[in-house]
């Protein structure tokens, strides 16, 4: 398999359960601004929708949308833990976080992190974000993780995105549980080795 990433974005989820569940795989950077990967290919050749992340997989084919691939990696190595099995309440609890996530947490970092975007428009996105984190804040009251006791891939996508919170001028401090929570899973063996690999602090 072969991940295409983005330092610190969206990718670095798929990233780290990479490193989580041990298996053998290959990365290669993109420039998103030029979209180009490292070795000089039109990224758009390889994944037409022109984001990361992008799965290259064994078997052949591409697999794209952050939440699909966490899946289908979590599924590869069922004794990890990293999704509940399919078809149970707990699976679609685990599709629940992501979906929100997705939809409803990384989206308006878009706007909140381009420094491009009018001033309004970024503070709307800020607002957002901070409701979300709100909801967030009050799921995570007396458990470790989204789902309760296990760290799961909801948790290697929520984590990667509250890194954005500074650089979109949100201040995560107002949330301690979630403060805490991104210490916690920064702090995890894969996660610190997902981070090196991309260069990150
Ligand atoms: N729907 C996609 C969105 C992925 C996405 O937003 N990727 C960003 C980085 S976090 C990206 O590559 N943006 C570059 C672009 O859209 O041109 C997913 O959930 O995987």
């Amino acid at each position: 398999m072969k991940l295409y990433y983005a330092p610190g974005a969206c990718s670095l989820a798929s990233h780290i359960v990479l490193h989580e569940l041990g298996l053998p795989f290959e990365t290669e950077s993109v420039s998103l601004a030029r979209k180009l990967t490292r070795a000089g290919v039109d990224f758009n050749t390889i994944n037409p929708k022109g984001y990361v992340p992008a799965l290259e997989l064994d078997g052949g084919g591409l697999l794209t949308e952050g939440p699909a691939i966490l899946q289908y990696l979590a599924d590869r190595v069922p004794a990890a833990g990293l999704a509940p099995p399919c078809g149970t309440l707990e699976r679609a609890r685990l599709q629940e976080w992501l979906s929100f996530i997705n939809a409803e947490l990384h989206k308006p970092f878009g706007p909140a992190l381009d420094r491009a975007a009018a001033e309004p428009e970024r503070e709307a996105a800020r607002q957002r974000i901070a409701k979300r984190l709100d909801f967030t804040e009050r799921a995570l009251a007396g458990r470790d993780y989204l789902l309760g006791a296990a760290f799961t891939v909801a948790d290697a996508y929520l984590y990667t995105v509250l890194r954005w919170t500074e650089p979109a001028g949100v201040e995560l401090g107002r949330w301690p549980l979630l403060a805490a929570y991104r210490a916690r899973i920064g702090a995890r063996p894969a996660v610190a080795a997902a981070r090196a690999a991309e260069k990150l602090r």
